[in-house]
């Protein structure tokens, strides 16, 4: 249960005796388009939503990082800056803020001691990026109370360091890039090669509508890894740097030359970076019915190819196309095996769209979902400093 930014202060100020006076915050993000083509150098189209993880902080003059974390019963942890930075036991949210701590550490970025407290209301394991949201605040917390300014973008790259080679999740460069860079109102277009974002604005007619299945399961320990290497393979195979090298005639044979499930990874990225970069014209254009056909090809491919849907999840997505047809998009949004369906919804179909689901989901899959209308938000930011 997160808290409201007032009780944080209150919770902050009684904890550690002295009131914060730094405010940072971060969002989560849903991805419209571009699934598992991060970490292949290719183009995604995520949002930053109105979901935030927000930290409170205040130089405490100590050699230690002292952080309360408010939404995990008020657990803490003590981070010394004078020693190796070690896996934390039994907290998983601590080696999230020893990660970024750690690989600022061997940016020669010389942190100083600090007390934090941390809430925020990103549905956690749901694929909404609440490790993302914590990891960018986190970059920015640091660095600004260090004096020591980074790009947004190598705030970014400072967080998936922490989750590639902290956590151990070999996650691509999307989450913490959007949770960096979200612009209100908008999709950004990103080319994950050179990080370049380009703002697409958001139809005025259609609400972004996040569909949780509440079917959870993490990155760390599912087949994430498993599908970056087998990628990798791939584009070995073709001996380029990346899949995004690629295009769907380099491939026209990968059947004969590829074993049938490499070849079907390969193909899923291939034809998954042609879609984005069309669904980001076609929402330029305010061309819904052809984002609405690439939303279903880009989940189809997710299930087929990729194989990264589950069967409660793959209802979610039939029942909202029934009622949303062509006028709008419906499809699995992040890592996969669980976690939320993202719906590009007509205003005037939104109320429908939440009684098929309370009507029909729970007996099908035994889950309740939660729905939630989101605003595109702006990413990254420091709320308050001295
Ligand atoms: C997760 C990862 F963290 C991202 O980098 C991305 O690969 C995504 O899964 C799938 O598109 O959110």
């Amino acid at each position: 249960m997160s808290l409201t930014v007032a009780e944080l202060h209150q919770l902050f100020s009684a904890h550690f005796k002295a009131a914060a006076d730094y405010h940072f915050r971060a969002p989560g993000r849903v991805n419209l388009i571009g699934e598992h083509t991060d970490y292949n150098d290719g183009f995604v189209l995520p949002c930053a939503i109105d979901f935030d993880t927000h930290v409170l902080a205040r130089k405490n003059g100590l050699n230690v990082i002292r952080v309360l974390a408010a939404d995990y019963d008020n657990q803490q942890d003590e981070i010394p800056l004078t020693a190796a930075i070690e896996h934390h036991a039994d907290y998983q949210w601590a080696n999230y803020v020893r990660g970024v701590v750690q690989s600022l550490q061997r940016q020669n970025i010389e942190l100083v001691g600090c007390d934090l407290a941390i809430s925020g209301n990103v549905p956690q394991g749901a694929g909404l990026s609440s490790s993302a949201a914590l990891e960018v605040s986190l970059g920015l917390t640091f660095t600004t109370l260090a004096e020591q300014p980074m790009s947004l973008a190598q705030i970014a790259l400072t967080g998936q360091q922490a989750e590639n080679h902290f956590v151990g999740c070999n996650s691509g460069i999307m989450d913490q890039l959007i949770s960096a860079q979200g612009q209100q109102g908008n999709a950004v277009l990103i080319d994950c090669r050179s990080l370049a974002c380009d703002a697409v604005a958001m139809p005025q007619e259609l609400a972004v509508v996040i569909i949780n299945s509440n079917v959870k399961r993490g990155l760390v320990g599912s087949e994430y890894n498993t599908r970056r290497e087998q990628c990798e393979a791939g584009a070995a195979h073709y001996g380029v740097k990346a899949l995004r090298d690629l295009d769907i005639d380099a491939i026209a044979n990968i059947f004969t030359e590829l074993d049938d499930v490499t070849a079907r990874r390969v193909r899923h990225v291939v034809t998954e970076n042609a879609r984005t970069l069309a669904a980001a014209q076609a929402l330029a254009n305010d061309d819904i019915s052809t984002l609405s056909q690439l939303m279903a090809q880009s989940h189809a491919s997710m299930r087929d190819d990729f194989e990264i849907t589950v069967p409660p999840i793959d209802y979610l997505v039939s029942l909202v196309h029934g009622v949303i047809g062509n006028r709008g998009g419906v499809r699995m949004t992040g890592g996969g095996f669980g976690g939320c369906v993202v719906a590009l919804v007509p205003h005037d179909l939104v109320d429908e769209v939440k009684t098929q689901i309370a009507a029909n989901y729970p007996q099908h899959s035994g889950l309740v979902a939660d729905v939630f209308v989101c605003q595109p938000s702006a990413g990254a930011e420091i709320v308050t400093q001295p």
